[in-house]
């Protein structure tokens, strides 16, 4: 039986990819190209470092560690900027009203994050207490499509894997969460979630009875 949910925060709670976007572009920007939307899309999900050695790949820049780790802090200096700014306002929709379900259904909850800055931008919404355990970039060491970040999930919960439910938006969390043993519902577009057990534009006019019927 399904005895947890476990969610992503950027793309599934809040959209915090659009401003690693816009602090990710500057920074290339800065290097002398950029980044496209695109482009963007496969660095959700993926741990800081490396989104940045991906996007130093894509503008065919190499630099030496210490000026890699400079960027990485400029980066995130500019991202706190942005993020700084969240209220509960930016809680995307649907998602309210999901979780008052999942606490009606008596499933328990945690935050599968690998952003170091998650712990601050759910301060920010109000939301640090819908979670029985929060998992973010500073309790792990491998990024998403590792596994680690919902083990550790399920882990902290006192739960198995395979009794967990992922909710996902990017391509690599819902391997992460795959591979994990766990079931992967996908928030986004079909056609880009593909391994996702289902798919669902948003939380928006969910059902946690829609989904454990399906799984
Ligand atoms: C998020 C984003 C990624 C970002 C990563 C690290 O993951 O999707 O784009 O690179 O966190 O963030 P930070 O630089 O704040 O540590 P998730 O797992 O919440 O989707
Ligand atoms: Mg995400």
């Amino acid at each position: 039986p399904v005895k947890a949910f476990l969610f992503d925060l950027d793309g599934v709670i809040v959209d915090t990819a659009i401003y690693h976007y816009q602090a990710w572009r500057r920074m290339a920007n800065e290097l002398g190209f950029d980044i496209s939307e695109e482009f963007n899309e496969g660095l959700k999900g993926v741990s800081r470092m490396d989104s940045l050695e991906l996007i130093l790949a894509h503008g065919n820049v190499q630099l030496p560690e210490e000026k890699k780790q400079e960027l990485a802090t400029l980066k995130n200096q500019w991202y706190l900027e942005l993020v700084s700014r969240m209220t509960p306002t930016d809680i995307l929709p649907g998602v309210p009203a999901f979780f008052a379900q999942v606490r009606e259904a008596g499933l328990k909850t945690a935050l599968g994050s690998v952003s170091k800055n998650a712990g601050l931008i759910l301060e920010r919404i109000g939301m640090t207490g819908q979670f029985d355990a929060i998992i973010d970039g500073n309790k792990i060491a491998k990024g998403k499509p590792d596994p680690e970040v919902f083990l550790k999930g399920a882990e902290e919960l006192g739960v198995q894997p395979a009794e967990c439910v992922v909710f996902e938006d990017a391509v690599a969390g819902i391997e992460s969460a795959l591979r994990a043993g766990s079931f992967a519902v996908g928030l986004g577009s079909p056609d880009v979630l593909t391994k996702a057990s289902m798919v669902f534009p948003s939380l928006e006019n969910v059902t946690v009875s829609q989904i454990l019927a399906r799984l």
